[in-house]
Parts: structure tokens; C-alpha cells; sequence
């Protein structure tokens, strides 16, 4: 079994080194462990900084691309060099390298293809309350899409089993932590969570710098997402309100039709065309449910050919 534990880092050269120093050097069930960062175009001495502190793979993008794209990156890469198990950790020493155990061994023993750190919100001191309600707010409606019982969904602490990032694809440039949620979880993975300890903030967040900001982009990654897995079901819903709206509309206007002596012709138009585009939107979610389909397929060979691919070099 070889772990290979993956940092993403933008500008991380004070943090880092702190952060592996906190690392274990070896685990129970791992015969391998080897730390890869991604620097996302950094423009302090994070590469050096991690030569140094004996980091095994560096993964270099030229300019910052984000998180999102940096997490891709490093499973790529993890996948090439052989990984069975990948945690990712942050930079920044927010979660305690001393819990990676606890994280790794539903994937050791075989019962888990991705476990989520739980950093148990409530009790974290230094996130205001604004934040730590958004978070449950988020983590709540992430579990009822995804159909999981993640209790901290925006954990970037993670293990994922080899099987599991062969089929992971992020699409969104803003998360990854919500779309791997729910991916997983359409995916049909097994996913559990764990407790974890987090350490006391050593440098502000640079993800979360404003609420509306936040939930604006957590909000669109989020609908974007189901839609992508739910195409019908999304599609459905939104048609249908508008045709419920149309069809009301249209029944109020007979109501007065009989009697009172007539309605305004106007609610008859408006009615009219909020039927027929109700309609056509469900009739779009069809279209899309076909598309969805040939997503699958597509993102099944794709698993395969990264199989083929990754076996040729083994
Ligand atoms: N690749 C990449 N990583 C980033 C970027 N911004 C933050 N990070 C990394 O993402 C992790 C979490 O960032 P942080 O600012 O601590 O956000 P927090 O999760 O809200 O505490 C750290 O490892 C950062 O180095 C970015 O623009 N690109
Ligand atoms: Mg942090």
C-alpha cells in the first residue's frame, strides 16, 4: 500500500513547513508514504521551502489556476506515481497531521472509498458564527443532494481510495470539496467521516474573504452540479412551477370567465405562455436527461482508459 499525501499551496512558505513537521512519518496498514504539493503558481519560496523539508513530488503550474484545478492536478499526479490511498491536507496546518491515521483506515480495512474529515464546526473557537452556520447550511443541503451523510462537507481533509479518484472528475473552477461530495455520492461510493482535530489558524482564510462572495459561488457550484447529475429531476421542478403558474393563472381567468362576466384577456396571454414554456423547459430537461446519459458513458471510458493508461507505466 503506498499513501501519498497531497498539499495544495498558493504562497504557503511560512505555513508549510509547520505543516510537515506535524505529518507522521509512517502508518499502520501503509507500506509507502510519500508528500506531494501542488504549487499553484506561488510567488514566495514555497518550491524551495519544500525541497528542503523533503517533500517527494512537486507539482508546478505556471500561473494560479485554483484550487479546484490544483486538487485535479494532484490526484493526476498521485495516480501516476502509484498511489492507493490519497489525503489531502492544507498548507496552511488548519487539520492535524497526527489524524491522517484516523482518516485512512476505513480505506485500509476496505470499507470506505472516501472518508471526510469532520471538524466538527460547533466547537471550532476562532470561526464566527456567521461562517459556522453557512457551513451547516451548506454541509445540510450538500447531504440532501448528494444523498450522504457527510456532516462537514467543505472539509478539505480527506482519503480517497485509488478507485475513487480514477473516477473523480472536478468540473467547477470554484470547489471541489461540494462537487466531490456529491459526485460520490451519485457515484454510489462508499463514503464515511471521521472526527478530526483542527489546529488554531496561523494566517487568515484566503477561501472564505467574503459571505456573499461565498455563498454566491457555493450556490451556483452547488445548483450546476445537481443539475449535472439530476438533469430531469432539476428541470422538472423548474418546469413545472412555471406551468403550475400559467395553469393557475389560466383557471382564475375562467373563474372570472363564468362568473363575473369575464376576465381580462391579458392573465389568458400570460397564462398562456407560461404553460408553454413550462412545458418546454420540462421538454429541455429530456434533452438534457439524453446528454446526462452520454456523460456516463463517457466518463466510464475515460475511468478505463486512465486504467490503461496508469497500468502500461506500473
Ligand atoms: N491551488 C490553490 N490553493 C489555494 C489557493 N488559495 C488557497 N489555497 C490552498 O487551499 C488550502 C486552504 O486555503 P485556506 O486559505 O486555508 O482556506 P480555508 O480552507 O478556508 O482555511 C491551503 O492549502 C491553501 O494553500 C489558490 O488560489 N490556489
Ligand atoms: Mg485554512
Amino acid at each position: 500500500m503506498k499513501l501519498i499525501i497531497q498539499i495544495p499551496c498558493f504562497n504557503e512558505e511560512k505555513t508549510l513547513p509547520v505543516t510537515l513537521r506535524e505529518i507522521p512519518k509512517s502508518f499502520k496498514g501503509v507500506d509507502e508514504v510519500e508528500i506531494l504539493i501542488i504549487d499553484d503558481g506561488s510567488t514566495d519560496q514555497t518550491i524551495h521551502v519544500a525541497r528542503e523539508h523533503g517533500v517527494h513530488h512537486i507539482v508546478k503550474l505556471t500561473h494560479n489556476m485554483g484550487l479546484a484545478e490544483s486538487f485535479s492536478a494532484g490526484i493526476d499526479a498521485c495516480l501516476r506515481i502509484g498511489a492507493d490511498i490519497i489525503v489531502n491536507t492544507d498548507g496552511d496546518n488548519q487539520y492535524a497531521g497526527g489524524d491522517i491515521q484516523k482518516l485512512i483506515d476505513p480505506i485500509v480495512h476496505g470499507e470506505a472509498d472516501v472518508v471526510i474529515g469532520d471538524r466538527q464546526i460547533g466547537e471550532i473557537q476562532h470561526f464566527t458564527f456567521v461562517k459556522k452556520r453557512l457551513q451547516k447550511l451548506g454541509s445540510w443541503v450538500v447531504r440532501q443532494l448528494s444523498g450522504t451523510q457527510v456532516p462537514d462537507a467543505t472539509s478539505g481533509f480527506r482519503a480517497y481510495s485509488r478507485e475513487a479518484a480514477l473516477r473523480m472528475n472536478v468540473i467547477s473552477k470554484f470547489t471541489y470539496t461540494l462537487e466531490t461530495v456529491i459526485q460520490a455520492g451519485k457515484k454510489k461510493m462508499a463514503i464515511h467521516h471521521v472526527p478530526v482535530r483542527t489546529n488554531e489558524p496561523l494566517r487568515p482564510s484566503r477561501l472564505f474573504r467574503s459571505i456573499p462572495g461565498y455563498i454566491k459561488r457555493s450556490v451556483a457550484t452547488i445548483l450546476r452540479i445537481y443539475t449535472l447529475y439530476e438533469p430531469l429531476k432539476m428541470f422538472w421542478i423548474v418546469g413545472s412551477l412555471v406551468f403550475g403558474t400559467g395553469f393557475l393563472l389560466g383557471l382564475r381567468y375562467l373563474y372570472f370567465y363564468f362568473t363575473k362576466q369575464g376576465g381580462h384577456v391579458q392573465s389568458v396571454v400570460l397564462a398562456a405562455v407560461l404553460m408553454i414554456v413550462g412545458f418546454q423547459i420540462a421538454m429541455i430537461g429530456l434533452l438534457a436527461d439524453i446528454i446526462g446519459a452520454n456523460r456516463r458513458l463517457i466518463e466510464d471510458i475515460l475511468y478505463r482508459i486512465k486504467k490503461i493508461e496508469l497500468n502500461k507505466k506500473k
